[in-house]
C-alpha cells in the first residue's frame, strides 16, 4: 500500500493529531506492521491483522483489553493501548471498536513505545539478563489476569500433536512432493522425533501442568529496551495472549535468543545454542518469576527448550509444503532455511542436554533457602 493511503487509513483512528509519516515497523512474520508519526511528532502502531492466522480479529482485541483491564503494570512498565476508530461506521460488521475495515482486511492502531528498540540477536550477557527478566516481569504481570477473561485467539498455537498431524496428513495426502535433499533431510529429522511431539502436552493431560495466561510469541524482537538504559520497558506483539503453558514461552525465549547467529540465518553451521546466554537469561527469568514455576514446572523445563524449536522447525517445514501460506516468504524457499535453522538448534540443544539440565538445577539450587534457613526458618525473617 502507498505511504498516503496508509495515512488516510491511520487518520481514520483517534490519534492525536494529523498523520505525517509511515513506514514498515519491525520484521513480524504474520502481520503487516507500521510506525505512523503525527503532525504532533507522536508515533503510533498500525497494523494489518493476518486473518488467515487471527480469524476472529475482534478477540484478539477483546483479549488485549481484558489484558489491560485486569494486569496492574509497575511504573516503569509499558503495555501498548488500543486506539480506537475515530468514527464507528454505520453498518460496519467489525465488533470492536478498535477495528477499521480495508480493502477487506482489519486494521488497528496501537500505542509506540517510545524511546525504546528492539533486537533481533541478543548480543551479551547483560542483554540475555535483561530480555529474561523482561518476560519474567510479564509473566507476573499476566498472573493477575482470571484466564477465564481470556479466550483463544488461535487454536492450536503451540499443541505440537496438532502441527505434527497436519503434517502426517500433508505427506498422506500425496499433494506434497520432497523433491530436494534438504526437504528429504527435514523429513527425517521430524521421523526421528516422534517421541518428542507429545511431551509437553501428555503432561499437561496428565494434570501435571497447568494452563495460565502466557504471551505465546515472546521471541526477543518482542521485548522492548530503553534506548537510554537498556532496560526491557514494554513486551510487544500480544495478540497471542491467552490461556496456554508458561512452558510455550521460556522455549520461544530460549530458542530465539541463545541462538547468535539469528533465526534468519543461512549459515547453518553458525547455528548453535549459547549456554552463557541462556544462563543470563534464565536467571533473569528467574529472579522475576521462579516463585510461578511449581516442581513439575521445573521437571518440563528442558523438554520445553528442546521442543520449541523443533515445533517452529515443524511449521516451518509444513508451511513450506503447503506453499508458504502461513508465515510472510521472501523467496521460495525461505521456510526451508527457517526450518533448517530451527532443526539445527534442536540439534545442537540435544547435544547439550546434560550441561542444559545441569544448569537447571544449578539455577534452582540457588534458589532454594541455604540448609541454615532452611533448618532455621527464623534466620531468613531475621535476614529480610
Ligand atoms: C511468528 O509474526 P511474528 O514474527 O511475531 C509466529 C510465531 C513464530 C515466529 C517465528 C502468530 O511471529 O509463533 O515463533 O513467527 N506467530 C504466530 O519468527 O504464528
Ligand atoms: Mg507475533
Amino acid at each position: 500500500m502507498l505511504a498516503m493511503d496508509l495515512c488516510a487509513l491511520a487518520a481514520r483512528f483517534a490519534l492525536d493529531a494529523e498523520p505525517a509519516l509511515v513506514e514498515p515497523l519491525g520484521h513480524g512474520n504474520v502481520n503487516a506492521t507500521y510506525r505512523v508519526q503525527t503532525v504532533s511528532g507522536r508515533s503510533y502502531v498500525l497494523q494489518r491483522l493476518n486473518t488467515a492466522v487471527f480469524q476472529r480479529p475482534e478477540l484478539v482485541m477483546a483479549n488485549l483489553e481484558a489484558l489491560i483491564e485486569h494486569a496492574d503494570p509497575p511504573l516503569d512498565w509499558q503495555l501498548p493501548r488500543p486506539v480506537p476508530a475515530a468514527v464507528v461506521a454505520t453498518g460496519s460488521s467489525s465488533t470492536s471498536p478498535y477495528l477499521v475495515e480495508h480493502g477487506g482486511d482489519p486494521w488497528r492502531v496501537l500505542t509506540f513505545v517510545e524511546q525504546a528498540t528492539s533486537i533481533d540477536v541478543v548480543g551479551s550477557a547483560s542483554q540475555a539478563a535483561e530480555i529474561g527478566r523482561a518476560l519474567g516481569r510479564f509473566h507476573a504481570l499476566l498472573a493477575d489476569v482470571p484466564a477465564d477473561q481470556l479466550v483463544d485467539t488461535l487454536e492450536g498455537f503451540h499443541i505440537t500433536p496438532r502441527y505434527y498431524s497436519a503434517y502426517q496428513q500433508q505427506l498422506a495426502s500425496g499433494s506434497v512432493r520432497l523433491g530436494n535433499p534438504r526437504a528429504q533431510w527435514c523429513a527425517s529429522f521430524i521421523a526421528e522425533r516422534a517421541d518428542l511431539v507429545p511431551v509437553l502436552e501428555q503432561a499437561k493431560a496428565a494434570g501435571r501442568l497447568q494452563l495460565r495466561p502466557i504471551h505465546g510469541d515472546p521471541k526477543v524482537n518482542n521485548v522492548m529496551l530503553c534506548s537510554a538504559t537498556g532496560c526491557a520497558v514494554a513486551m510487544v506483539d500480544l495478540d497471542t495472549v491467552k490461556p496456554g503453558l508458561l512452558h510455550y514461552d521460556i522455549g520461544d525465549l530460549l530458542r530465539s535468543g541463545c541462538n547468535p547467529a539469528g533465526e534468519e540465518t543461512t549459515d547453518l553451521q553458525a547455528v548453535r545454542f549459547d549456554l552463557d546466554l541462556a544462563r543470563a537469561m534464565l536467571s533473569g527469568y528467574l529472579a522475576e518469576a521462579a516463585s510461578l514455576l511449581n516442581a513439575a514446572d521445573r521437571e518440563h523445563l528442558f523438554d520445553a527448550i528442546r521442543l520449541i524449536p523443533f515445533e517452529l522447525g515443524l511449521r516451518f517445514f509444513s508451511d513450506h509444503l503447503a506453499g508458504d501460506v502461513y508465515f510472510k516468504a521472501e523467496r521460495p524457499d525461505h521456510n526451508l532455511s527457517r526450518a533448517l535453522v530451527q532443526f539445527r538448534l534442536t540439534e545442537q540443544i540435544e547435544a547439550q542436554e546434560e550441561a542444559i539440565r545441569a544448569l537447571l538445577t544449578e539455577l534452582f539450587l540457588a534458589l532454594q533457602p541455604t540448609a541454615a534457613t532452611a533448618l532455621h526458618p527464623e534466620a531468613m525473617d531475621l535476614a529480610s
